[in-house]
């Protein structure tokens, strides 16, 4: 009896800047809803989902920094889609931003987590590779904040038990590298989730702007086909406040084909029928660690 999870990715469009909570939630049920009416077991909502994509903006006043941040989850403004999923009995993973008040010592971070049929936080993720820059850049159309706001978790790539098998979690721009999987799949990680911003302008390099949608796929799909496991990646999509953010959320199977991609840059939900078996395929055969994998020669890879 094969193991079956209906995997589902919720794909935002644009939120603005002045959306509130509410509101974002509100479209957050509406795709869970939607989910629960195709049998989705785990849906997989963006990074950041709860608010608009904000190291995009240079910020001094912490208050005005704070007001994108959640200071603890659940919370009263977040509670409906908790309510909403537990009744429909539907899994959740979002990326949101976490402030954690340590007895004064006040800690940012871009974090994501699985939430489990019955409502219990199964996962926390704190993300690793924080892209962008700490300083005010003027010269850029855009800021790309995140090593200004957020500090870089700590905890690494971890796995929890959960829907039947074994998941892990990324963000964003650890989806580039390859460490990412290859940490989780040397855990047994059999499902990677993963939620991303992704401006097509890259201000360093706008020669490869044409190429952000084949890059995102490129990382995702090799991610998937070289540690033998189901890929989620979930885009907020669309121009948001004047920026334009790639979408092509999908569902990659361990083989590192697409069997499953959103076809807008708004809400849309789209979800695939995951076997969690069929990872073996390619993690008792070509890419059988055990078997064929060579650490001691890899001498390279931790040396900082
Ligand atoms: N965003 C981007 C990402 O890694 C980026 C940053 C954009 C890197 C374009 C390279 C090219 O997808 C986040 N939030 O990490």
């Amino acid at each position: 009896m094969s193991r079956m999870v209906i995997i589902g990715a919720a794909q935002l469009g644009p939120i603005a800047r002045a959306e509130t909570r509410s509101e974002v939630i509100s479209r957050m049920v509406r795709l869970l809803r939607q989910a629960a009416e195709l049998g989705v077991d785990l849906l997989v909502y963006p990074e950041l989902a709860l608010t608009t994509f904000f190291p995009r903006w240079y910020m001094e006043d912490e208050a005005e920094l704070d007001l994108f941040f959640e200071a603890a989850l659940p919370n009263p403004a977040v509670q409906p889609l908790f309510d909403a999923a537990r009744a429909l009995g539907i899994g959740l993973c979002f990326g949101y931003a976490e402030r954690v008040d340590d007895g004064g010592n006040i800690r940012r971070y871009n974090t994501s987590i699985i939430v489990g049929k019955d409502g219990t936080i199964l996962h926390k993720y704190r993300k690793v590779h924080l892209p962008g820059h700490a300083e005010h850049e003027p010269w850029r159309p855009f800021q790309h904040l995140e090593k200004r706001y957020f500090s870089p978790g700590m905890e690494g790539f971890s796995v929890a038990s959960g829907f039947g098998g074994m998941l892990s979690q990324a963000i964003c721009n650890d989806r580039r590298w390859p460490e990412t999987y290859r940490e989780a799949a040397l855990q047994g990680a059999e499902v990677m989730l993963i939620g991303y911003n992704t401006p097509r302008h890259y201000p360093l390099a706008p020669e490869h702007d044409h190429l952000q949608d084949f890059h995102n796929h490129l990382c995702l799909q090799a991610g998937a086909y070289q540690n033998g496991m189901w890929v989620v990646a979930v885009a907020k999509a669309g121009c948001e406040e004047g920026c334009d953010l790639i979408g092509e959320s999908c569902i990659i199977a361990p083989t590192g084909e697409i069997v499953a991609q959103t076809k807008t840059l708004a809400d849309e939900v789209i979800c695939y029928p995951c076997d969690l078996d069929r990872c073996g395929e390619i993690r008792k055969n070509i890419f059988n660690f055990k078997l064929h994998r060579r650490p001691e020669i890899y001498t390279h890879l931790t040396i900082r």
